[in-house]
Parts: C-alpha cells; structure tokens; sequence
C-alpha cells in the first residue's frame, strides 16, 4: 500500500472542507397526518434535532384593538400545513384559522419553535397563502429567557428585549420565503404572520393580508460535535506517523 504524504495531506484537507459546511435540515410537516386537529404544542424531530412548537398571538384583555399582549393560542392543522387559531378566533373561520394578520382585531399570530440545539433558520414553505402576492412573513432568533417568557409580554417587548438575537421580515414568492439570518444560530425562532415591529432590513410590507400555513422548515445546524479544520489536520499529522511507524517496521 503507498501512501504518500500528498495523500495524507489531501485528505487532511477534503476533512476540513467536509467540517466547515453546516448540516442542512428540512422539518416537512406536510406528511403530518392530522388534519383538523388543534394542539397546545406539537413536537416533531428530523435527523436527531427534536422541535416543539407552540401558537402566540397578541390577545390577552379585552377584544379591542388594545389587546397587545401575548397569550397562547392553538395549532390547527390543515391540510398539509399548520394555521394558528388564536384566543379570539374560532377554528371554523377561515383566514382566522392561519396563521394570520387579519380580522375585527389585529393580533399577529406566530410560531415559536424550540429547538433541542442551536439552529440557524434559512426558510420556509406555505401550504397555503390568502394572498399569493402581498404576503410576508417576520421571523425572530430569540433567547431562552425571552422564549420562556413570552405571555404576558408584547411583540414589542419581544423586539426590543437584550434577548433578540434577529429580527427581519421577508417576501413569499411561489409559496415559500427565504430567511437571511447570516450567521445567527438559536434554540428559539419565531415565525409568524407580518409584523412591521420585527423589520431590521426588510421595507415594502403589508399587514392585515397576511394567512399562511406553514408546511416546512428550513434550517442549519453547525454541529460543534464536527471537527474543526485544525482537528482535522492533526488527526491527518498522527495518521501520518502511525503508517511511519508501520512501514518502518515491516522494512
Ligand atoms: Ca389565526
Ligand atoms: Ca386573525
Ligand atoms: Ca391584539
Ligand atoms: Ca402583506
């Protein structure tokens, strides 16, 4: 067997290429087979990255346009995506059973998502949209703290707590909206009907038309379990000096 130092070398290095690249995830809720049912919270896991997702929307006090605090609602399938019926909606209604901006009062609907690891969010799919070409979503990378305490507070709190990692919003086009969160990774996302209040970049948005159903999630996991480019040349360096040794050795 040869094994010259280019080989050693090559490998060393198509490893540390390899580790530098985040895993990529698809959470597809499509084949979720519970249409019509609301949950509290729902828990799914893909490639070993558990999620447990729960509805919030701004309706605690009084049925006014007021109501700014948070509250959670429900998670209602329909079809092959999830629409959020908040505390001041009934389920048989449609758009108020998306996941919505609409209705006699504004209460923005959104999904948190509690990841078992850090996670960066890079987009999302609708199985359903009231509006193919005015809908925009807002997403935020919260902390824990944040995350835990979100009843009682407001989308403004949310916004302007020390614990919001990321905010934006962004367009959906052909039922889907890329999220350009850089290199922001969380446990904790919201996604959610647009909100203005979340806007970082994003302008151009319009609210009070926005229902969707969310039919997936996309998103990166950089794994600190991955060994890291000097890692890997050193694993590269002792492979080296064991065939070394062995040659030496058998000669
Ligand atoms: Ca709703
Ligand atoms: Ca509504
Ligand atoms: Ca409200
Ligand atoms: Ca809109």
């Amino acid at each position: 067997m040869l094994v010259s130092l280019k080989h050693i070398l090559a490998l060393g290095i198509l490893v540390s290429s390899t580790s530098a690249l985040a895993s990529t995830y698809t959470a597809d809720f499509s084949g979720v087979n519970s249409s019509n049912t609301s949950y509290s919270s729902f828990s799914y896991s893909v490639g070993g990255v558990n999620m447990t997702m729960t509805a919030w929307s701004d309706t605690e006090n009084n049925l006014s346009n007021n109501d700014t605090e948070l509250e959670s609602g429900r998670l209602v399938r329909y079809g092959s995506g999830w629409g959020v019926v908040n505390q001041d909606e009934s389920s048989g209604n449609s758009p108020d059973h998306s996941m919505d901006n609409m209705g006699n009062w504004v209460d923005f609907d959104m999904i948190l998502v509690s990841f078992s690891e850090a996670v960066t969010l890079t987009g999302a799919n609708f199985s359903w949209l009231y509006n193919t070409s005015q809908t925009e979503i807002s997403v935020a990378a919260i902390s824990g703290a944040v995350a835990s305490g979100l009843g009682g507070s407001t989308w403004s709190d949310v916004v302007n707590s020390a614990g919001n990692m990321w905010s934006d919003s962004s367009h959906v086009s052909n039922y889907y909206a890329g999220i350009n969160a850089g290199q922001t990774a969380s446990q904790y996302w919201l996604v959610g009907a647009y909100n203005s209040i979340f806007n970082t970049t994003f302008s151009g948005g319009s609210t009070q038309n926005d229902g969707i159903k969310l039919s997936s999630i996309d998103f990166n996991v950089t794994s600190s379990d991955i060994p890291e480019p000097q890692t890997a040349l050193i694993m590269a360096a002792g492979l080296f000096a064991l065939i070394l040794r062995r040659r030496k050795q058998i000669s």
